[in-house]
């Protein structure tokens, strides 16, 4: 599967418990509304299939803390069946679009990829980098431990997921967008020499310098591109609808240029888009940019 497959899978998790507050359960629904279906068949796609993955909305039980994150059991469902279902579409050449929920569902997402690539090279735009292991992490919330558990730091990670394979690679490993660390990922950031596009780091050398180094680090040597897109590395001023807001972030033209360079590097292999938060949106504002950043990565031009 990569972008030149023609048929989407389009998943939708309509999971909110690992945030920092809810309303991100609503997304998939919210962009499906903003027009994505029709964004997607005028491209020339095929929609092969659209999956509902069955999530829980309350919590089975009180919460824990530390140790574990909140919401672990529930976490742990979900990115069983996210999955399952991200692998069964690139086993049948189907590129998986995933559709959050809150950045949790990431965790899935990457199980299912790795069962499928075993050399994969992933682009993560958030303000955050979601390094935080159970026992580092300030909130407990599970959305701010995704990658340590796609590059097996956090005691729950792909490996306690069926059918996930192994764990991604740090060195084919890019953030953009990166504003709001703690410091125990910072320092995991360096220690692990993953590549890390600040704001400053855009500021500085422009998206254009930033996303063609990235594509190259994630894309040469590399079975192809998984784009991880947490809608909070937008500046709040331009995407108020998502569930933790930085100020300071991208514009969306530099994002959807970003995508727009993704798709003419013919490297993507599959996407997600999470923490859009409809409840804090304006007149579904936030969810018409996803859509608008989707369409590009799947080969949308202006012209
Ligand atoms: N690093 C903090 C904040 C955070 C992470 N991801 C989001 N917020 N969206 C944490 O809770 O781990
Ligand atoms: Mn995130
Ligand atoms: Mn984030």
């Amino acid at each position: 599967a990569s972008s030149h497959s023609k048929e989407i899978a389009v998943i939708k998790v309509p999971f909110g418990l690992a945030g920092a507050r809810n309303g991100a359960e609503l997304a998939p629904d919210e962009l499906i509304t903003a027009g994505l279906k029709r964004e997607i068949l005028s491209l020339g796609y095929r929609l092969n299939r659209e999956v509902r993955v069955d999530c829980p909305s309350q919590p089975a039980s009180v919460p824990a803390r530390r140790q574990t994150g909140k919401h672990l059991n529930e976490v742990q469902q979900v990115s069983e069946k996210v999955c399952h279902e991200v692998s069964s579409a690139l086993h049948e050449g189907v590129f998986p679009l995933v559709l959050g929920g809150d950045h949790s569902v990431g965790i899935g997402t990457l199980a299912g990829l790795t069962a499928y690539y075993s050399n994969l090279g992933v682009i993560w735009f958030d303000a955050h980098a979601d390094l935080n292991t159970e026992e580092h992490s300030l909130t407990g919330n599970m959305h701010g431990m995704s990658l340590a558990a796609g590059l097996g730091h956090s005691t729950f990670n792909l490996s306690k997921i069926k059918g996930a394979g192994s764990f991604i690679n740090p060195s084919k490993l890019v953030y953009i967008g990166l504003r709001d660390l703690d410091q125990y990922e910072k320092e995991q950031i360096r220690a692990l020499g993953i590549r890390a596009f600040t704001m400053h780091d855009i500021d500085r050398l422009g998206m254009k310098q930033v996303i063609d180094q990235a594509i190259n680090i994630a894309g040469s040597g590399t079975e192809g591109i998984h784009v991880s897109f947490d809608m909070d590395c937008l500046d709040p001023r331009e995407a108020p609808g998502v569930g933790t807001p930085v100020p300071g972030g991208l514009s969306y033209r530099e994002a959807h240029f970003a995508m727009e360079c993704l798709a003419l590097s013919n490297h993507v292999v599959s996407m997600e888009l999470v923490e859009v938060n409809p409840l804090l949106d304006q007149n579904r504002h936030t969810a018409r940019l996803g859509v608008g950043l989707i369409a590009s990565v799947l080969g949308k031009t202006i012209l």
